[in-house]
């Protein structure tokens, strides 16, 4: 059983590029999860609470030998683990790290843990159709089709490509937890 998903990651705290590393690290370096894609790192506005640092965003997509809820869990813990501290909605963070896909599934929603596939607010944020379109240009949900075509209609978000890189050496490294 392996499926296949994207992750979202987001910071804008701390060392923004740092965490992203450091978030990626921790992903892959588990045995059940393999990343086969990273996208470019995009400077980003922010959305939903405004007072506050731009964000680095990227994507991975990756192979999991892990159901959705699982596959969350360990997220969360990671997220946690990273020093994640949950206050308000959009608050600024120190990482966030989204499942946005996984395989086609178009409709899993669940409480808890909160869970629903695709993400909500895929298709209305820049900073994540961008980067997924960097990786796979014909990504498809079964539920909307081709995620190129929703590309225009999102006003009002900066996402600028930065030059910024995630370290290769530290991705499929068995050597965390
Ligand atoms: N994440 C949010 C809310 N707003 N804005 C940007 N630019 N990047 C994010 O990752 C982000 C956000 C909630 O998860
Ligand atoms: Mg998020
Ligand atoms: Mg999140």
């Amino acid at each position: 059983m392996s499926n296949k998903i994207i992750i979202g990651c987001g910071s804008n705290q701390k060392n923004p590029l740092k965490q992203l590393n450091r978030a990626i690290a921790l992903i892959s370096g588990k045995k059940l999860i393999k990343i086969n894609k990273i996208s470019p790192i995009y400077k980003t506005s922010p959305i939903g609470f405004s007072h506050q640092p731009f964000f680095l965003n990227c994507v991975v997509s990756a192979q999991v030998k892990l159901g959705p809820h699982l596959l969350l869990k360990k997220l969360l813990i990671f997220e946690k683990f990273l020093g994640r501290q949950r206050t308000f909605k959009n608050a600024p963070r120190v990482i966030d790290i989204d499942l946005l896909t996984f395989n086609d599934f178009n409709k899993i929603i669940t409480q808890n843990p909160i869970l629903t596939i695709p993400h909500p607010e895929l298709l209305n944020r820049k900073f994540t159709i961008t980067p997924i379109l960097d990786i796979e240009k014909f990504f498809r949900l079964s539920s909307k089709g081709l995620i190129q075509n929703h590309t225009r209609v999102i006003k009002n978000q900066v996402i600028i490509k930065t030059k910024k890189k995630i370290r290769k050496s530290l991705v499929n490294q068995k050597t965390f937890c």
